[in-house]
């Protein structure tokens, strides 16, 4: 494997591949410079004073952590002084963040969740940066009307996730690449090309403690996988659960695996528990491009049209044979 830096990377796709401009190149960069940034505040912990709780709810009506406010704060000032982009939406925040207008606007729009599994944040889980790219509609206003775009439009997406080691996982829409922080550089190194998701698999994602709640297809898949070799499916099942969506997305992109956190009697009135913007899309787009699928069971998570900014989505992906088990048994 060629050790060459994100910035090398992204020069060479755009200057080889034309899969992107200079200046979402110039994007990339800036939310890349960004996560470091989140990666060296979480990796204070105590010692800085940034665990805990912020003492407010964010826009979900879920209490804030001190890191949330800070993470989304670096992701800000990082991304409005460049010129690339029109506005930006947060997880953290209920209205898109405009461009002050001391600085130039550009043609992008950035969605984050800036901070993604943050109740794992004081019992030292990985957690996670969540962020995707869509073009402003031409001669649009960049307010939330712009950024309600299915997942099929997005330009870019991709995840840092702050664990053992800080990486930063990339899509263009050419497949997916995987960075590693190098801390003497203090810059991203492409460590892994072209990953592809297993086909099947023998590991399942789910919270289990919701069991009551499911509906009949998710309750009959799981039953099936725990019934292991000597029920339908004639093999066993191991089963894991982080409560941090980028880190069991990336244990599944590393060895396949099935996540699902499905439409239930709890979330059904919400219309799900994660977020289709900022969570749901751009963790599909990036599932897609390496060969796994992503549906809510009914639909492709991607040709969902949007309905609001923190639209709430169901959300089942990973080892494509296994989604699409899921899916059937729900058209079933
Ligand atoms: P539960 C984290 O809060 C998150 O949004 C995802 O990262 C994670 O997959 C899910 O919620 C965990 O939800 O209900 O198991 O705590």
């Amino acid at each position: 494997m060629r050790r060459i830096s994100l910035s090398r990377f992204l020069i060479e796709e755009q200057r080889n591949k034309h899969v992107i401009s200079s200046e979402l190149r110039l994007l990339i960069e800036v939310v890349a410079r960004a996560c470091k940034a989140i990666s060296i505040a979480i990796g204070k912990g105590a010692l800085a004073d940034v665990l805990g709780g912020a003492g407010a709810d964010n826009v979900q009506g879920e209490a804030q952590k001190k890191l949330d406010v800070i993470s989304n704060e670096i992701l800000l000032e990082a991304n409005e002084w460049g010129g690339h982009l029109a506005a930006m939406a947060s997880e953290e925040m209920e209205l898109p963040h405009p461009i002050p207008n001391r600085y130039p606007k550009g043609e992008y729009l950035l969605l984050f969740d800036p901070l993604d599994g943050s109740s794992n944040i004081d019992i030292n889980v990985s957690v996670g940066t969540i962020f995707s790219v869509l073009q402003c509609p031409e001669g649009m206003a960049p307010t939330e009307q712009a950024f309600l775009q299915s997942g099929t439009r997005q330009l870019c997406a991709g995840y840092a996730v702050y664990g053992p080691t800080t990486l930063l996982v990339l899509t263009l829409g050419d497949g997916v690449n995987v960075f590693t922080l190098d801390r003497e550089l203090g810059s991203f190194v492409l460590t892994q090309s072209a990953v592809k998701i297993p086909a099947d698999t023998r590991e399942f994602a789910i919270n289990a403690s919701n069991n009551r709640h499911w509906e009949p297809p998710v309750k009959r898949y799981v039953d099936e996988l725990l019934a292991g070799k000597d029920g339908p499916r004639g093999s066993d099942f191991n089963m894991r659960w982080v409560a941090s969506m980028v880190a069991d997305v990336h244990r599944i992109l590393c060895r396949g695996g099935i996540f699902m956190y499905p439409l239930d009697a709890k979330t059904r009135e919400k219309g799900g528990k994660l977020r289709l913007l900022y969570e749901a899309n751009p963790m599909a787009f990036i599932v897609e491009q390496a060969g796994g699928a992503a549906t809510t069971g009914r639909q492709r998570i991607l040709e969902l049209e949007p309905a609001n900014l923190h639209q709430r989505v169901p959300v089942i992906l990973g080892s494509k044979n296994e989604v699409e088990r899921v899916a059937a048994y729900h058209a079933g």
